[in-house]
């Protein structure tokens, strides 16, 4: 098929998705998945990273967590980002642990680490069936390591994204844990709590009233398209929030907290719309100077 064609069919899509009304006013459908990034994407050690909970919050008295988890599954994302990271594949393989090196090799056969694209599929083959699992617990719901993340329940999505610069990309498949269920698993909120900051490495920060994070389609999420998510797409953990355009979908998170007022984020302070829904075409100005 002709690019002409290509273009035709994207056109005719378009007008689809418009007279449906799946596609917000001034958007245009992509089939890419473009970055959109202010800044370098952050480095981590998921031994060390963690992802908190905090403002007017306790943890549900009692509350605690018990979950399975692949033995080597942090370690496995940790070197799912080295390989993007890294120049040379093999060397973010010849890092790891002896064992995970093992188990690589156990599942992959006689694959080449020097390619990346194989390297990629192993380990995303060895986060999906892993060859041994342990149980993990947490009896701190405000704090938790990436492998206590990992072994709570996840659910899974498929959704339409709205970026304000008007791209928009229909169906996009992401799992993760449902920020809902989180919520009134773990947490005892203060009930004057209205809004909800997610913050990131290198200080992004995003806000969103508590209703709308409470939504069932709100995720906090390290999986997109059934492998783990990309460092350029928000790893190791980004929030996704469908319903509102796609700044207000934190990457990089290390975060949330729970506020009684409202605290305008990076984007929302430099003149976007601190609602953002693309169905009202909420993108700039909108309400501004609360601080
Ligand atoms: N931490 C952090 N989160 C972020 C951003 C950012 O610069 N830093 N950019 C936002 C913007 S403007 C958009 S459109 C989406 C882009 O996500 P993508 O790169 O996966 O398409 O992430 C949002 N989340
Ligand atoms: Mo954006």
């Amino acid at each position: 098929m002709g690019l002409f064609d290509d273009l035709l069919n994207r056109r005719k899509e378009e007008q689809e998705a418009k007279s449906s009304n799946r596609l917000p006013p001034g958007q245009s459908l992509t089939s890419k998945f473009p970055v959109l990034t202010y800044g370098p994407n952050p480095r981590f050690d998921l031994k060390t990273w963690d992802l908190r909970f905090f403002g007017e919050v306790k943890a549900k008295p009692g509350a605690s967590h018990e979950g399975e988890v692949g033995t080597l599954a942090a370690e496995a994302y940790q070197v799912w980002n080295e390989l993007y990271w890294e120049r040379n594949p093999d060397k973010a393989i010849t890092n790891a642990s002896p064992a995970f090196q093992d188990a690589l090799r156990t599942q992959a056969g006689t694959l080449d680490f020097g390619k990346r694209e194989e390297a990629l599929d192993a380990v995303a083959a060895l986060i999906q069936s892993p060859p041994e699992t342990k149980t993990v617990t947490n009896d701190d719901p405000l704090r938790w390591t990436y492998e206590q993340m990992l072994s709570l329940p996840t659910v899974k999505i498929t959704t339409d994204i709205h970026c304000v610069t008007r791209w928009s990309k229909f169906d996009t498949s992401w799992e993760g844990i449902r920020f809902r269920d989180f919520v009134e698993t773990f947490l005892d909120l203060d009930p004057a709590v209205k809004y909800v900051i997610a913050h990131c490495d290198y200080g992004y920060t995003t806000n969103l009233p508590f209703d709308v994070m409470m939504d069932d389609d709100v995720l906090i999420t390290y999986t997109y398209a059934g492998v783990p998510l990309e460092p350029d797409h928000g790893a190791p953990v980004r929030t996704l929030v469908p319903k509102r355009y796609f700044w207000k979908s934190a990457k990089f998170l290390r975060a949330l907290e729970f506020s009684k007022v409202d605290k305008p984020g990076f984007w929302e302070k430099a003149g976007y719309h601190n609602d953002g829904d693309p169905f009202k075409e909420e993108r700039y100005g909108g309400r501004r100077g609360f601080f």
